[in-house]
């Protein structure tokens, strides 16, 4: 039951249960997307499986077919979006995990950036 409790206090379970309001753009009966509350790009995107898992390794560890169906969701959001040519390589976008304090995750709910609409620079921030 600490489960239930955790997760019902978790900001992207609350989204993705529709519990809290988000501007959802793609959706899945397991996957969620959303434009980000604070976009870095013209096109700033979070996709997100409900069910709750907070970083990219675990759930690459306990559900990697999942993880397989949000890395596809992104996919079908970048095409949305305008972002996939018709060669499937123009114009381009960038796929960002923050995993981890010193990666920049700042909620604890693994969530995927799909970003475009302008030139990517790198490296990172
Ligand atoms: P990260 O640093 O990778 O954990 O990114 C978290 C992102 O979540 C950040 O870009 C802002 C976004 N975000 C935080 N709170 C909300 C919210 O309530 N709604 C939406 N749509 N996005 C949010």
């Amino acid at each position: 039951m600490a489960r239930v409790g955790r997760v019902s206090e978790c900001l992207f379970c609350r989204l993705g249960s529709g519990e809290i309001p988000a501007d959802v753009v793609w959706e899945t009966d397991r996957v969620l997307a959303f434009r980000d509350i604070d976009p870095q790009a013209p096109v700033h995107v979070l996709v997100i499986p409900r069910e709750h898992h907070a970083t990219l390794g675990a759930l690459a560890t306990s559900d990697p077919g999942l993880l397989g169906d949000v890395m596809a969701g992104a996919h079908a959001v970048a095409r949305q979006e305008g972002l996939v040519g018709a060669d499937g390589a123009e114009p381009g976008w960038r796929l960002v995990v923050n995993t981890g304090p010193a990666g920049g995750q700042v909620v604890h709910h693994v969530h995927l950036h799909v970003l475009g609409g302008r030139w990517m620079s790198w490296p990172p921030g």
